[in-house]
C-alpha cells in the first residue's frame, strides 16, 4: 500500500472518528521547509496537545519558512507501517516507544526492564543523562535523529476485560496483547502468560472482539484511547515505564539548514518537558476519571512479580543481550537489578 492511499483511506475513518488536528499554521505550497510529523497517539493525548504548540511556536520563529503538519492517531498507518515511512524519508518526523525502536536499535528497550523504576525522580535523570545519551548515539548510528528531550508515555498498568489480575499467577495463560518489541513478548512468557504482538492501531478492536483478553498501558492512553470501553479491571502494577523518542530521518534532518534545526530542536525539547508534566499532573486525577468510567481498579504487591522474572531468568538473559556496558548503564541510575 502506497502511503498516499493509507493517507487518504485513515484521514477518511479519521475524520469519523474525529481524530483530525486543526492545524491553523500549514498554509499548503507557503513554507519553504514542508515537513510531516505522526505518531500512534490519540488527539487529545498531551503528546499531540504539546506537539501543536511545538509546530506553531517553530513556525513563528522561523518567519514562516518551516510548516510541520501533524498527523496523529495512526493515520498514516501503525507504528511499524510509520517507522517505515521515517526510515525512507516519506514522513521527517516520527513518535515511537523506545521498545518498538528497538527493533531496529536493540538497546532502545533497554529503559522498559521490568519493576526497575522507583520513581520518575530516577527515571528523567537517567533519560536526560547517561542513559538517554548511550541510547541516542546507537539510534544515530541507525541513520536516524533522537532529540535529546524524551516524551513521557509513563508507567503501565494491565488491564483485563474477563479476571482481575492480582498477582503473577494470574497470568498464567492469560491472552495479553503486547506492543511488537522482543522486550515485551519476552516478559510476559517469563510470567507464563500467552503474549500476542499487535500494534496500538489495532488494539481497541483486538480487545473488543476478545481476541486479547488484556493489555498492558499508562493510564494517560487508558483514558484517551477510550479502553475503558473494552477493560473491566485495572491492576495497578507500574512494571514498566515506557517513553517516546522523538526521531527525525537522520538525512532529512541533515538536509535542513543549522538555524532551522536549532529552531526545531529547542521547540521539541521544551514542549517535551511540558508534556511530561501534563502526565504527572492528569495521573492524580485518572483514578477517579476511569473508576467512573467504570473500571475496577485494583492494588498489587510488585515483588511476587519481580520475583517470578527473576526465577525465570529474565533479568539475566536481557544482561547478557544487552551487554555489560548498557547494563552498567542502567544501574548507575536505578541501582542494582536482579
Ligand atoms: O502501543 C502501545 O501500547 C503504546 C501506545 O503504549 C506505545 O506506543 C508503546
Amino acid at each position: 500500500m502506497t502511503l498516499r492511499t493509507t493517507r487518504r483511506s485513515v484521514l477518511l475513518a479519521g475524520t469519523a472518528a474525529g481524530a483530525t488536528i486543526a492545524m491553523p499554521w500549514v498554509a499548503k505550497g507557503a513554507a519553504e521547509f514542508q515537513l510531516k510529523y505522526a505518531n500512534n497517539s490519540p488527539t487529545a493525548h498531551p503528546l499531540n496537545v504539546r506537539a501543536v504548540e511545538a509546530m506553531e511556536r517553530i513556525k513563528q520563529e522561523t518567519n514562516g519558512r518551516v510548516e510541520i503538519q501533524i498527523f496523529p492517531n495512526n493515520q498514516l498507518g501503525s507504528d511499524t507501517d510509520m517507522l517505515s515511512q521515517l526510515r525512507s524519508g516519506a514522513i521527517e518526523f516520527f513518535t515511537l516507544s523506545g521498545l518498538i525502536l528497538s527493533t531496529l536499535v536493540p538497546v532502545a528497550s533497554i529503559n522498559g526492564i521490568g519493576f526497575v523504576w522507583e520513581s520518575y525522580d530516577k527515571v528523567w535523570p537517567a533519560m536526560d543523562g547517561a542513559l538517554g545519551a548511550y541510547i541516542r548515539a546507537q539510534i544515530a548510528k541507525a541513520g536516524l535523529h533522537a532529540f535529546e528531550r524524551q516524551w513521557d508515555n509513563g508507567y503501565r498498568q494491565m488491564t483485563s476485560s474477563t479476571r482481575p489480575i492480582k498477582g503473577p499467577d494470574d497470568l498464567k495463560g492469560f491472552k495479553i496483547r503486547v506492543p511488537p518489541s522482543p522486550l515485551w513478548t519476552s516478559m510476559f512468557k517469563a510470567f507464563d502468560a500467552a503474549p500476542m504482538s499487535i500494534n496500538f492501531s489495532e488494539v481497541y478492536s483486538a480487545l473488543q472482539t476478545k481476541v486479547a483478553e488484556g493489555q498492558e498501558n499508562p493510564l494517560s492512553i487508558i483514558f484517551f484511547a477510550k479502553l475503558f470501553e473494552v477493560q473491566k479491571y485495572l491492576s495497578e502494577t507500574n512494571h514498566m515505564w515506557d517513553g517516546f523518542w522523538f526521531l527525525a530521518n537522520g538525512k532529512a534532518w541533515n538536509g535542513l539548514p543549522a538555524d532551522v534545526r536549532e529552531v526545531i530542536a529547542k521547540n521539541l525539547n521544551k514542549s517535551a518537558l511540558d508534556q511530561r508534566t501534563d502526565i504527572c499532573k492528569q495521573n492524580e486525577t485518572f483514578k477517579a476519571d476511569l473508576t467512573a468510567k467504570g473500571m475496577e481498579f485494583i492494588k498489587v504487591d510488585p515483588k511476587p512479580f519481580r520475583e517470578k522474572l527473576q526465577a525465570a531468568g529474565f533479568y539475566k538473559e536481557w544482561k547478557g543481550k544487552y551487554g555489560d556496558e548498557a547494563w552498567a548503564a542502567l544501574e548507575k541510575f536505578t541501582g542494582p537489578i536482579a
